[in-house]
């Protein structure tokens, strides 16, 4: 296997197109000929993480443990990406330090909560609002973005990057970095 292996850790609000972009560049990687995996916080709450709930301890555990599985693969050679809210600079700090030097590579997707909220594909914003879901990240719960994170990827004049897009923005930093 002729590849580097490396955590890319996505970072944001729900419905911010986390698990968009890690499907795009895991696509876009196997179309080149790297081996990747996706850690996803939705999916993997329903196995090993499920007895998490989304309590701010909950939370934590929740992204150390995908950090600790998420550095296991880098150790393998594996890209592996990371997609969960991990709304704790702290945390996903802790995840930045298991790894060797410049192989963790924090992407935030910087989307408004009003964005996020007009999206609302699965109707949690709106169960949100009307108080039926308690802490929700965003709305009364805490996000606390990256103060020095890799990649950005931000709306420009109001508009998301397509998928796509989003994916050749870090496929750029990969092949910058050499990894790619
Ligand atoms: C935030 C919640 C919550 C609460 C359920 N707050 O956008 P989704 O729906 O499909 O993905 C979200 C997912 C969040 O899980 P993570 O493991 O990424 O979160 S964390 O890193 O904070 O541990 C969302 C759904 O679960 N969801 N309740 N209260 N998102």
């Amino acid at each position: 296997l002729n590849q580097k292996g490396c955590v890319i850790w996505i970072t944001g609000l729900s419905g911010s197109g986390k698990s968009t972009l890690a499907c795009a560049l895991s696509r876009e990687l196997y179309v080149l000929g790297y081996l990747s995996y996706v850690l996803d916080g939705d999916n993997i709450r329903h196995g090993l993480n499920k007895d998490l709930s989304f309590n701010s301890e909950d939370r934590a555990e929740n992204i150390r443990r995908i950090g600790e599985v998420a550095k296991l693969f880098a150790d393998a050679g594996v890209i592996c990406i990371a997609s969960l809210i991990s709304p704790y600079r702290r945390e996903r700090d802790d995840c930045r330090s298991m790894l060797p030097d410049s192989t963790f590579i924090e992407v935030y997707l910087d989307i408004s909560l009003e964005v996020c909220e007009s999206r609302d594909a699965k109707g949690l914003y709106k169960l949100a609002r009307a108080g039926k879901i308690k802490r929700f990240t965003g709305v009364d719960d805490s996000y606390e973005p990256p103060l020095n994170c890799e990649i950005v990827i931000a709306q420009t004049d109001g508009e998301c990057p397509s998928p796509v897009a989003m994916a050749k923005q870090v496929l750029s930093y990969l092949e910058e970095k050499g990894f790619l």
